[in-house]
């Protein structure tokens, strides 16, 4: 809690910011010792928490000399994972892959996510769903008893550039609250993802039944991917304010 915050500050001098980066790190570091092995195709998601655990396995694969090839969730993905001299493939060439490791923008407590504020979503639910254990790494902000008490942005759903005024009206009318175009940080214009589609942020109302919903949304003609991820993780850990990794399951 803030409390434990404020003393944290107190004691080591640091600032929330640090703490938070600090937190991601532990996350990052304890996913990549755990799950990661030799010979392994690793999934490399998105984000700031993951350029942590891209530093942690380009570290183990120099010390250790492992063999490990890394299919990207995004640009930003495959950057690191050149940047680092890691191994790149791709989905052709890997369609299966050992494990993925991604962040989040929220976790709840059953381990559904929403993701896909960096945008990424659609690679990413992708890329974890031809992973045999998806792992998701957060810092002690993203962890959530139940979706929207975190994250205020809504949920991010990747939508067919023409469509997305019919599918914004649709998911409002059907599942209340507000789906909006994500602009550009210089509102010039909307924000164009990977894969040159458009991002709806769905404010929901109230709580919601994410299974049900996220198939609902999906069935929208238009809608490309939520960032829902509803049963796909396995496991979460989660780098806390003391110091510690939390582990869920
Ligand atoms: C990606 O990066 C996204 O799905 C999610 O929006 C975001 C998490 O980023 P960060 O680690 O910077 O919070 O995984």
């Amino acid at each position: 809690g803030p409390r434990g915050a404020q003393e944290h500050v107190r004691a080591f001098g640091r600032s929330a910011v640090n703490m938070a980066e600090e937190a991601k790190k532990l996350a990052a570091v304890a996913a990549v010792d755990n799950h990661v092995q030799n010979n392994q195709v690793v999934g490399v998601g998105s984000g700031s928490t993951i350029v942590y655990a891209v530093d942690r396995l380009a570290e183990r694969v120099r010390q250790e000399k492992l063999n490990i090839v890394c299919v990207p969730t995004s640009f930003q993905a495959r950057q690191l994972i050149l940047q680092h001299g890691l191994t790149l493939s791709d989905l052709d060439r890997h369609p299966e892959l050992d494990v993925a490791i991604d962040g989040a923008d929220e976790v709840d407590a059953d381990l559904t996510l929403i993701k896909g504020g960096g945008g990424c979503l659609t690679q990413e639910k992708i890329v974890a769903g031809c992973a045999k254990r998806f792992i998701v790494i957060a810092d002690y902000r993203k962890d959530s008893k139940a979706l929207g008490q975190q994250w205020k942005k809504g949920v991010p759903i990747e939508v067919i550039p023409m469509a997305y005024v019919p599918i914004s009206r649709t998911i409002a009318k059907r599942f209340g609250g507000e789906a909006s175009l994500r602009m550009a940080v210089s509102k010039a214009g909307p924000v164009v993802t990977d894969n040159s589609n458009f991002i709806l942020d769905w404010k929901f109302a109230q709580a919601q039944n994410w299974k049900e919903v996220n198939t609902a949304i999906k069935m929208i003609p238009g809608v490309v991917e939520t960032g829902l991820f509803v049963g796909m993780a396995e496991r979460a850990y989660f780098g806390m304010e003391d110091g510690s990794v939390q582990v869920r399951d």
